[in-house]
């Protein structure tokens, strides 16, 4: 049985190519919801809607567990999509919080994300409650999403360095040792972010925090598939298969030229 992995776009990507470099004998169906992205701007009830027309979707497929690749969809539908499923599924939230409480040494802990993410509180939630002493200095960017998606991510740009230094330098003065990089698309931006938070601000990759929850829960359960099975993937996109398969290979590392399907989840 595969493992059902969404996301409201491409980003849910940077969480597979952490699940297949911790899996490789997982079979794994994507979903991203190119046709509606972003979701990080919505609100809660179209969110908690859009996610459960995403779920709906991939339990079409037999799944082993559901994994939530997306920050807006973690923070603001993870309880009701826990509740509705007989599998379990799993968000970003915990096992990057699980990470960012580990690797801190002052307690300041710098949280970014989509305005959703932000809006819901729900990282402050969980980290109160692992660190009750713990100071989050929290901030939306979300320009940073859009500045991935047209490949702007690599340091020297100049445009992404001014955004950047824009949205993090409240974080930098707040003096915070270790940051949550609270959204799918963040990981990519790693090196710009790194270079201007310095070498001693540990960031956390919310999407490897989450597939290496998914690997330990599933060899708990004893639920891993045999090492000599090669894992199939299957990509599907609700907007078109090219565009997806096109960018796919900036998240992925890999190109998945034909191996993307395109449908309609709403019918
Ligand atoms: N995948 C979204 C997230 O991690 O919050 C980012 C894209 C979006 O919907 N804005």
């Amino acid at each position: 049985r595969p493992i059902g992995v969404f996301d409201s776009g491409m980003g849910g990507l940077t969480a597979v190519r952490e699940l297949i470099h911790l899996m490789p004998e997982e079979d794994i169906v994507y979903f991203g919801d190119t046709g509606r992205v972003p979701y990080g701007s919505r609100s809660r009830d179209t969110i908690i809607k859009y996610a459960r027309q995403d779920v709906a979707f991939l339990n079409t497929f037999d799944l082993k567990a559901i994994v939530i690749a997306c920050g807006t969809v973690s923070t603001t539908a993870l309880e009701v999509l826990e509740q509705e499923n007989p599998i379990p599924v799993l968000g970003v939230v915990r096992p990057a919080v699980a990470e960012a409480a580990a690797a801190t040494r002052s307690g300041k802990i710098g949280l970014i994300g989509t305005q959703a993410t932000i809006r819901t509180g729900a990282y402050e939630r969980y980290i109160a409650k692992l660190l009750p002493d713990a100071q989050v200095t929290a901030r939306a960017c979300p320009l940073f999403v859009p500045l991935v998606e047209n490949g702007r991510f690599r340091p020297g740009d100049r445009v992404t360095e001014m955004v950047a230094e824009e949205y993090l330098t409240p974080l930098k003065e707040a003096g915070v040792d270790t940051l949550v990089l609270g959204c799918t698309h963040y990981p990519l931006l790693s090196q710009v972010i790194g270079n201007f938070m310095g070498p001693d601000v540990t960031l956390i990759n919310t999407g490897a925090a989450c597939a290496r929850q998914v690997s330990a829960m599933l060899k708990k359960r004893d639920g891993l598939n045999s090492p000599d099975h090669v894992g199939t993937r299957r990509y599907f996109a609700s907007d078109s298969a090219a565009d997806f398969a096109s960018l796919a290979s900036i998240f992925l590392g890999r190109d998945i030229t034909g191996a993307v399907e395109q449908v309609d989840i709403t019918k």
